[in-house]
């Protein structure tokens, strides 16, 4: 398993630390720092009923930053715990509080579940309910691409549970054949919901099943963001050079719960949980800063602020914002709206309407 950090943060003896500028190495611990602050407060809204449902990524932050070494022009397919890989790449804390509310500032209109991001202004492809899908999406964006004749990557998330799904077989196979430039990126986080990563597979990790598929499989502590980097790296230089895709499987834990939903106390022993704390990302993440030089209490004190304010602010607003429109239901699938479908939305639009809690 490739580790570039040891559990408490020192770089470990012989490991190639990756090439990441200190500005970067700041951002990056900045924005892991807004997911945890993200998930913790959003958690708490979902408990007070403002929000209809939650996914946290607690635990699991460093392996968001695969895509790191992408550039804008690539594609992103994340599965619903990728947070950070959507700040990364610019997506807002407004767009993703008015994500989960799905007011009138939604970028989806309120279409989707919460948790449901997507943002086509970052070539971030929308995040599916049913698991898998975006495999094959994945692979067919890379394919594209390469037959337009551009080097264009496509990065494509999941968590380990995932790969029992028919789509991902057949996503893996077929950008093995094709040599796609798809860097597939397994989350083995030990459970997809209360099933636990024993019952999953009777294989010994999810990187040899690259394997039968003719890639290669890189095991990676997903707990260690520069390890993390740096397989990344590779897998993203080796696709963009033609050379095909990689399946990386980062291991990591899922310190809570499947999502709002869902009570993990009922399937797992709480030790376990408690056990991956000692290897919490963020903390391994701020000892490797703090002996560069790069951290001071103050400077994470300071984040912390910056994050709850800006956090405190988005939610007033969003509180505030209404429902999208009713006609907007009939925008963005044709470009002119046909007959029949104008004829429904007139007639919806005549209709009485309960009042919008929001419209005081
Ligand atoms: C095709 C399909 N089957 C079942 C479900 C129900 N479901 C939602 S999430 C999930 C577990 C996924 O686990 P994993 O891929 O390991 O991701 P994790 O939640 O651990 O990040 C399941 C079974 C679904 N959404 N779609």
């Amino acid at each position: 398993m490739r580790r570039v950090l040891s559990d408490d943060g020192t770089v470990l003896p012989g490991a190639k630390v990756p090439d990441i500028s200190d500005d970067d190495l700041v951002a990056l611990f900045d924005s892991m720092l807004l997911v945890r602050v993200m998930d913790e407060r959003m958690m708490r809204l979902q408990r007070q009923g403002r929000l209809g449902f939650y996914m946290t990524s607690i635990g699991e932050e460093a392996t968001h930053y695969a895509v790191y070494p992408l550039r804008p022009t690539d594609w992103v397919f994340p599965s619903y715990r990728e947070q950070g890989a959507f700040f990364w790449r610019g997506y807002s804390i407004q767009n993703y509080i008015d994500q989960l509310y799905g007011n009138a500032n939604d970028p989806v209109k309120g279409r989707q579940m919460p948790v449901h991001h997507s943002a086509r202004w970052l070539n971030i492809v929308s995040i599916s309910s049913p698991v898998g899908t975006q495999i094959p999406q994945a692979v067919g964006a890379g394919w594209a691409a390469r037959i337009a004749g551009k080097d264009d990557v496509s990065m494509v998330f999941f968590g380990e549970g995932t790969s029992s799904t028919g789509e991902f077989h057949v996503g893996m196979n077929f950008a093995g054949v094709s040599k796609a430039p798809v860097v597939f990126v397994c989350r083995n986080n030990g459970w997809a919901i209360s099933t636990s990563r024993e019952k999953q597979t009777a294989a010994k990790t999810f990187a040899s099943k690259a394997v039968g598929y003719g890639m290669p499989g890189i095991r990676v502590d997903g707990n260690d963001i520069l390890a993390v980097i740096q397989v990344a790296q590779e897998a993203v230089d080796r696709a963009r050079a033609g050379d095909g895709p990689t399946l990386i499987e980062a291991c990591t834990y899922r310190r809570g719960a499947h999502s709002s939903s869902d009570d993990p106390s009922v399937y797992r022993d709480a030790r376990e949980p408690e056990e991956w704390a000692r290897r919490d990302p963020v903390n391994r993440f701020r000892n490797y800063l703090k002996e560069r030089g790069l951290w001071t209490e103050q400077a994470e004190r300071d984040i912390l602020d910056k994050h709850n304010e800006a956090i405190a602010k988005v939610q007033r607003e969003s509180d505030r914002t209404g429902p999208p429109p009713l006609e907007s239901l009939f925008e963005d699938v044709y470009e002119t709206i046909p007959w029949h479908l104008r004829e429904q939305r007139d007639w919806l639009l005549s209709q009485p309407r309960v009042k919008s809690p929001h419209q005081h």
